[in-house]
């Protein structure tokens, strides 16, 4: 009876858990405007223990709208292009020169040290929120594009 019991709870437990035990998100950060400037990138490495998903969009109240980019060489330009989601198997990383979020219409300069709310939603373990942290305008490894 006991046993049964425990069983129960168990089971229980397992429907009830939150999605989100299974995608974690790590090293989430943006990179500081340029006074004047209308967009920014946003970098991080999504993680999932569990089965395949897609971020299929995301949203911040720092910006008009937040797109997910990925950027493609075309011999010695690199572009960025928009697509409707990343598939998020093991991992997924966002980083400079990469796969970003653009973050479009921003309402204020991203200074460094400032906090960003962003919310990111998954096909199947819906919304969840985060945090990029404003680094250096210069960080990664586009700083050199700087002043063109
Ligand atoms: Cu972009």
């Amino acid at each position: 009876m006991k046993l049964m019991k425990m069983v129960t709870v168990t089971l229980f437990a397992l429907a009830t858990a939150p999605a989100f035990a299974q995608v974690t998100v790590e090293n989430a950060w943006a990179r500081a405007t340029a006074p004047g400037a209308k967009v920014a990138a946003g970098y991080m490495v999504i993680r999932n223990a569990g089965a395949a998903d897609r971020l299929v969009g995301a949203s911040s109240p720092a910006a008009e709208r937040v797109e997910m980019h990925v950027t493609q060489r075309d011999g010695d330009v690199s572009r960025m292009r928009q697509v409707l989601a990343y598939e998020v198997k093991d991992s997924f990383e966002l980083k400079p020169g990469g796969a970003h979020l653009m973050f479009v219409n921003i309402k204020a300069p991203f200074t460094e040290g400032q906090k960003i709310p962003v919310v990111l939603k998954f096909e199947k373990g819906g919304e969840m929120k985060t945090e990029f942290h404003v680094g250096r305008i210069t960080a990664g490894s586009h700083g050199h594009h700087k002043g063109h």
